[in-house]
């Protein structure tokens, strides 16, 4: 055992250039307390109170169509909008008071017709037409002139502020590149001028060598446990082949990642044996005009779990005033969930 795995220590996060501090010595045994499961009622397919069910009326009065796929429809509450007016402030004159208009388009994106599913409960072919209608959205929102960058994102049950069980992500387009995707931008920039190549690519490789990181993989992407992973079981999808953003991808690449995540989120139900929670989001090059070879597309999968399905990890004290850190080192949390079954709990027999 190298000490790494015993005791205290930091690592370096090469995509936002920021540190978690990783303390192993704090659990002997990553599974010492009582795992819980959590039995959740199955749902109806068809849910009359739900704004985002097909025929149904939302809160904005409109109606949705009887969609039989994916769906998606501009969000009726939406923290960004296209027509703001122009301004920037700054009352002090020393940056202290800054302020400017911020222009973006907020979308819905509806997975599936059905209530009761998540991906991890769809089919490949159904993820598939999620990750087309991802990638066609990015593009056509992207074209927009004055939009610079496209973020896709799903919030993915109660305890992540996810307003509704219905399958369902949305798509924040923005003016500004925002402080996650910039960091990244400047990172892949700045590795790819120090050492002329991209900074996933090389990190795949050494992941794809090392192994004990890997969760799941197929010919065209793989999802690990990142060696600077802050959540217990975050999770990082990166595509094996250099692409910059999803409209890139072909019909085989985009069924290659539908596959990933559904083996994916299949092992993270069976983690707890619950519906898991997580935010899950692309980073992807801008769309601000300019080709970005720096750009390497990938998903980041965020869940607060960390022992059972009731046992949530807080970011408090240390983390909101000092810094991340975390305990499972992020090679147990591969391999636990890399041992898990790729079968759905809800699909297996009864013994
Ligand atoms: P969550 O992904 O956090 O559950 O958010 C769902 C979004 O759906 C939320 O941004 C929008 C909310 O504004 N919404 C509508 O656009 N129409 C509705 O009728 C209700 C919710
Ligand atoms: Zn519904």
């Amino acid at each position: 055992m190298t000490p790494l795995t015993r005791e205290p220590h930091r690592r370096f996060n090469p995509l936002t250039r920021d540190w978690v501090l990783v303390s192993p010595q704090r659990t002997e045994r990553p599974w010492g307390g009582k795992l819980e499961k959590v039995l959740t009622s199955p749902t109806l397919a068809f849910d009359p109170n739900c704004y985002l069910c097909p025929g149904n009326q939302r809160a904005s009065g409109e109606r949705n169509p009887n969609y039989s796929s994916t769906f998606v429809f501009s969000n009726d509450f939406p923290a960004l909008m296209p027509d703001v007016h122009t301004s920037k402030q700054d009352d002090s004159g020393h940056e202290l008071l800054l302020s400017e208009s911020e222009a973006g388009i907020c979308r819905v994106v509806c997975f599936s017709p059905r209530h009761d599913l998540t991906l991890a409960r769809m089919t490949v072919p159904e993820i598939t037409r999620v990750v087309d209608v991802w990638a066609e959205q990015h593009t056509e929102i992207g074209s927009l002139p004055w939009v610079n960058y496209v973020q896709i994102f799903e919030n993915r049950g109660e305890i992540m502020g996810c307003s509704n069980p219905h399958p369902h992500g949305q798509i924040w387009a923005n003016q500004t590149i925002p402080n996650e995707p910039r960091k990244e931008q400047e990172s892949q920039l700045a590795y790819r001028e120090k050492y002329g190549s991209c900074l996933l690519c090389n990190y795949l490789e050494l992941e794809a060598k090392a192994a004990e990181r890997i969760v799941v993989q197929n010919n065209l992407f793989a999802a690990l446990v990142p060696f600077w992973a802050v959540w217990p079981f975050e999770v990082l999808v990166v595509s094996k082949q250099h692409a910059t953003d999803l409209g890139s991808l072909d019909s085989v690449a985009r069924e290659s990642l539908a596959d990933i995540f559904k083996q994916l989120t299949t092992r993270y139900d069976n983690l707890f044996e619950t519906s898991f929670p997580y935010s899950m989001g692309f980073h992807q090059a801008p769309t601000d005009g300019e080709m970005h070879p720096e750009w390497h597309l990938h998903a980041h999968f965020y869940p607060p779990l960390l022992r059972s399905a009731t046992i949530r990890k807080f970011m408090v004290g240390y983390e909101m005033l000092a810094g991340p850190q975390r305990d499972i080192t992020p090679e147990i949390a591969a391999t636990t969930l890399r041992n898990l079954s790729g079968t759905h709990y809800a699909d297996r027999k009864p013994a």
